[in-house]
């Protein structure tokens, strides 16, 4: 198993924000996190691929997960909602293309975030929102319905991204903090997590990634039978980071 990962620019201070104020970010301590986290993936088996050199006009280029998002052995490069994130998915492709592996990319005036996407089994479910349209959504449809998925399209209103409120469990139970999730009765399963920011990385089928901040998560998704590691990403939480998306998990 790999893992794409991107280091920080050191103007990760300068990122865009949409629900939260700017505070001061300490830019060693998040490069300290940043390895830290790596390290967590590779502890658990991934071989971590970093997309080359951080670059400090683009802030944001460590969030790797919204520039790509993979469905089988098919990479999809997408269409960043926001302006100033638009070049980041440059160096994401030529990465991946060095791989060998197929790369599709969604073009404007579609734009969708890789953090808008959430896989449950066969099913892409899509938050429409702030950074994700009704064509990229489209795009991707066209994409993936041949290749046997299914894509549903799921309001966003609460948040910055579908995966800043919603993940799913390694058994498809999607878990989120209930304030924050829009529409909760579209998806099967829907158990409510007691804090913000409760999102989980699924590292094996019993193994889940969560961050420091959301002890009392933790503890409960432990007590349904998983092991969770916790890491403190406090840093990127400041520009409205989770753990999902400073990685991009390849399974093939
Ligand atoms: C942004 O607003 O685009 C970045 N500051 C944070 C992106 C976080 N991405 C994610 O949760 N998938």
């Amino acid at each position: 198993m790999r893992a794409l990962v991107r280091p920080t620019s050191r103007k990760l201070a300068d990122g865009e924000l949409t629900h939260l104020e700017r505070v001061p970010v300490d830019i060693d301590l998040a490069e300290q996190q940043w390895a830290n986290y790596c390290d967590a993936l590779r502890t658990w088996g991934f071989d971590t691929i970093t997309v080359s050199g951080a670059d400090d006009d683009l802030p944001d280029e460590v969030f790797v997960e919204d520039a790509v998002v993979m469905f089988d052995d098919l990479a999809v490069l997408t269409s960043p909602g926001a302006e100033t994130r638009r070049p980041e998915t440059d160096a994401v492709g030529d990465t991946l293309g060095s791989l060998g592996i197929e790369v599709a990319a969604l073009e404007l005036p579609g734009t969708l975030d890789g953090g808008d996407v959430l896989k449950v089994d066969r099913t892409v479910y899509v938050g429409q929102g702030g950074r994700t349209n009704g064509e990229g959504i489209r795009q991707l449809r066209a994409l993936l319905t041949p290749r046997g998925w299914t894509v549903v399209g799921v309001p966003v209103t609460k948040v910055l991204h579908l995966k800043s409120a919603v993940t799913a469990l390694p058994d498809g139970t999607v878990i989120g903090f209930p304030d924050e999730v829009d529409h909760p009765e579209v998806f099967g399963r829907f158990l409510p997590m007691p804090e913000k920011g409760a999102a989980v990385v699924v590292l094996s089928e019993d193994t889940v990634l969560l961050a420091a901040s959301v002890p009392k998560s933790a503890a409960l998704i432990e007590s349904l039978g998983y092991r969770v590691i916790s890491v403190d990403i406090s840093e990127f939480e400041k520009l409205e980071g989770c753990v999902t998306c400073l990685s991009v998990r390849i399974r093939s």
